[in-house]
């Protein structure tokens, strides 16, 4: 051990020797600097090459950038028939992104990147995730910058960071062949490259992309190409080679002053990366030897930690009935989420007062100026933990924290406050407060509820089963972006049968309802309800009791002219949505989609990775409505 500590300082002080040299690599690059001014948040894009076998398949890609696979596709030149086939390594990618301006205090400034939260892996550093899985489109002192709150070396399988991903928005001033640049491509530099390899590459200009740039780059910078339209990617089966086609490259004087890309520099680079490779290794040997060695203690004190979280601050002797497994269950997810004092939430909801109450025995609270929903339950609130602990995405509400209440024999599970409240209240609600939901918007809805099933149906392990998809569990945030909340009945794994049936009249799966068979399936049924109602702007279950998917079926099964349907279906639908123009192509789309979720026959129905498909695509203007709207990216074809 010594005498690998001696290399290290070795290897430490040649580190700093190489620091002080004039490159600056990107391994010291923490962030893009950006001024709010203008032209932030915008609609930017990433190149990306499918390379590790983790990531060989849209989907994989999509959920590290938490974007759908249509929305990778789309601008990819990668035809919508093979969104699911793998992918060939090196097959390039746009990805899109929302670059923002964030500001990280006031002595850093601000840096402009795109947010994308990731959880953490066993045997993932900072490092190893961006230089390999995100491609060197971010650093790891940038990635330290944007968590000040997580400490490197002591990374927890679980943790959230965020994963700042370099981009940069245009301005007026930048220009392409005299032409406004709309988008910015953040591009890693490869080793093969030189500046005009790249301009032509992309159809841009040595002189605008050295403009936007620092003066010098070296291999595996981050740089950004501005652009005037994206250009069209050649993918593998249409023409021979995996690199994207050059696009004619605009006219443009070249400016050699800037952009060599330097074979000292590159050698500095990945001699320094090796040291740090090297030294990070060492820290995570030490760290794991840490780890076994208190592992055994931790197992101990978590125990005694239990005990006393149990028993209150001894007042509550009498309280022993409580569930003692439950609690030492709770406690494996201590280390991974905030824990909130009781005093804290009185405090933050006044009390658990009516006016902060949401709904149900959800309420408001304002803790350290952020503001939470906070769920108050009985003790049963450990399957949801274990659920939300395994699940990310940006279209499910996050959970932020707990606090148990041995006192009173209360759970709190601490949420992100969603803003704009339940997509219920948005289509039921005749309180003048909401306004109608146009039909645009509804499909972002539809879209947006598909997408966070797909994940937890297709990208955890085991599967999760939400099993009570309705209105009133779908919340929508400032933008009118929708997130699925309330995981308090999902269930893990599959093909379960239950005894006990729960869930919600007018959602449930004829199947479950008979015979108690969960499945992913169910989920989609009730899906298939939500865009009822995000039609018809009717409930799940009228007055009288009678169900919307019964009418519905009813209504549309038999009929086969396309003429009668739209007859039918323009009376049935919410007229309110009549006051915009809405297409009766997607309306219609929308409907198949739907009546085909309510198939009785749960096998028959279509899987959730169809059915967001199919929803992309039922929309006239899919790419506008799956995208963010700003800007309006277009693939064009030259
Ligand atoms: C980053 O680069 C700057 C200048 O190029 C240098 O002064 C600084 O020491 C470097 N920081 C690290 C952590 O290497
Ligand atoms: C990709 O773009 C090329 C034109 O460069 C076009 O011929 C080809 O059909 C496109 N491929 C797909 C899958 O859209
Ligand atoms: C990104 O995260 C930062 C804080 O972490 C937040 O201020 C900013 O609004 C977020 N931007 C987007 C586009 O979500
Ligand atoms: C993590 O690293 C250990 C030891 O290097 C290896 O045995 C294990 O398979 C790795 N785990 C994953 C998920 O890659
Ligand atoms: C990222 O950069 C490092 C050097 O800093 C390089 O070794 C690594 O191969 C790069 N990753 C990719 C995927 O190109
Ligand atoms: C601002 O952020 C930087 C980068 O995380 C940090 O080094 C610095 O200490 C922070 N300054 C203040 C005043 O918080
Ligand atoms: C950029 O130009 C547009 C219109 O040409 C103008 O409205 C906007 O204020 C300009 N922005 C800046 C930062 O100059
Ligand atoms: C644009 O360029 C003009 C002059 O070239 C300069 O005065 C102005 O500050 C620039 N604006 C921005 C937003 O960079
Ligand atoms: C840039 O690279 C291309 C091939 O990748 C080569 O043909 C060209 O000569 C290079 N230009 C310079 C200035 O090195
Ligand atoms: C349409 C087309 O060119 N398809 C080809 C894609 O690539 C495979 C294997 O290389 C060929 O077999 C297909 O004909």
């Amino acid at each position: 051990m010594r005498v690998f500590l001696l290399l290290l300082v070795l290897v430490l002080l040649q580190l700093v020797d190489l620091s002080h040299g004039q490159t600056k690599s990107q391994e010291n690059n923490t962030g893009f600097q950006c001024s709010a001014r203008g032209s932030y948040p915008c609609q930017a894009y990433a190149f990306y090459r499918a390379q590790s076998a983790e990531f060989l398949d849209l989907a994989s890609i999509g959920d590290l950038f938490q974007v759908s696979r249509l929305m990778i596709s789309k601008p990819s030149n990668i035809s919508s028939g093979s969104v699911s086939s793998p992918l060939t390594p090196n097959q390039p990618l746009f990805i899109p992104l929302t670059c923002s301006c964030n500001s990280i205090n006031s002595t850093f400034g601000s840096i402009s990147y795109a947010n994308i939260s990731y959880t953490i892996k066993p045997n993932d550093t900072f490092f190893l995730v961006s230089t390999i899985k995100f491609e060197n489109l971010t650093t790891y002192p940038s990635v330290e910058v944007v968590n000040p709150k997580l400490i490197v070396t002591n990374l927890q399988i679980g943790d959230n960071a965020i994963f700042p991903i370099f981009c940069k928005c245009p301005d007026n001033n930048t220009t392409v062949s005299n032409t406004r640049a709309n988008y910015m491509i953040s591009y890693v530099v490869q080793p093969s490259d030189n500046l005009s390899s790249i301009a032509s590459r992309f159809g841009s200009q040595e002189k605008a992309i050295a403009s936007v740039n620092s003066n010098k780059f070296n291999v595996y910078d981050t740089i950004f190409v501005p652009v005037t339209r994206l250009p069209v990617l050649s993918q593998p089966n249409t023409s021979a080679g995996a690199a994207p086609s050059p696009t004619p490259t605009s006219t443009g004087s070249s400016d050699n002053r800037t952009g060599t890309v330097r074979g000292l520099a590159i050698g500095l680079g990945i001699a320094g990366l090796l040291l740090i490779l090297v030294s990070g290794l060492w820290i995570y040997r030490e760290s794991l030897l840490k780890d076994r060695m208190w592992a055994a203690r931790d197992e101990e004190e978590q125990r005694q930690k239990q005990g006393r979280l149990f028993l209150g601050d001894g007042k509550g002797g009498g309280k022993q009935k409580m569930d003692v497994k439950l609690m030492a269950n709770v406690s494996d997810c201590l280390d991974k989420y905030r824990v909130f004092g009781i005093e804290e939430l009185i405090e933050a909801t006044d009390g658990f007062s009516d006016s902060c109450l949401i709904q149900g025995s959800v309420y408001k609270g304002t803790i350290d100026g952020e503001i939470y929903a906070i769920k108050k339950m009985k003790w049963n609130a450990y399957e949801e933990l274990k659920i939300l602990q395994k699940v990310n995405h940006g279209n499910l509400v996050k959970l932020e924290g707990f606090c148990i209440d041995s006192e009173e024999g209360n759970c709190y599970l601490v949420y992100e406050y969603v803003e704009n409240g339940s997509l219920y209240t948005w289509l039921h609600e005749e309180d003048g407060k909401h306004e109608k939901l146009n039909w645009k918007t509804r499909v972002r809805i539809g879209i947006d509820i598909a997408n966070g099933l797909q994940y937890i149906h297709e990208h955890t392990r085991p599967r999760v089963v939400h099993k009570d998809i309705k209105s009133s569990n779908i919340l929508l945030d400032s933008n009118m972006r929708a997130k699925i909340a309330n995981f308090g009945l999902a269930k893990s794994g599959m093909n379960a049968i239950t005894m006990h049936i729960v869930g919600t009249q007018g959602y449930i799966a004829p199947e479950y309802l008979a015979d108690g068979v969960v499945s992913t399936k169910m989920d989609v049924f009730s899906f298939g309800v939500v865009l009822l109602e995000l039609i018809s702007g009717r409930e799940a279950i009228d007055e009288e009791g009678n169900l919307l998917w019964m009418s519905a079926v009813k209504t549309f099964e038999e009929v086969s002219s396309d003429q009668e349907k739209a007859k039918r279906l323009r009376e049935w639908m919410d007229k309110t949505m009549l006051r915009d123009t809405v297409s009766m192509d997607s309306l219609l789309g929308v409907l198949g989609i739907a009546i085909a979720c309510l198939h009785k026959e749960p096998s028959k129905r279509p899987s959730i990775v169809d059915v967001v498909y199919a929803l992309c695509k039922s929309d006239d203007a899919g790419f506008e409505t799956s995208e963010e709207g700003i800007g309006s990216p277009r693939v064009t074809a030259r």
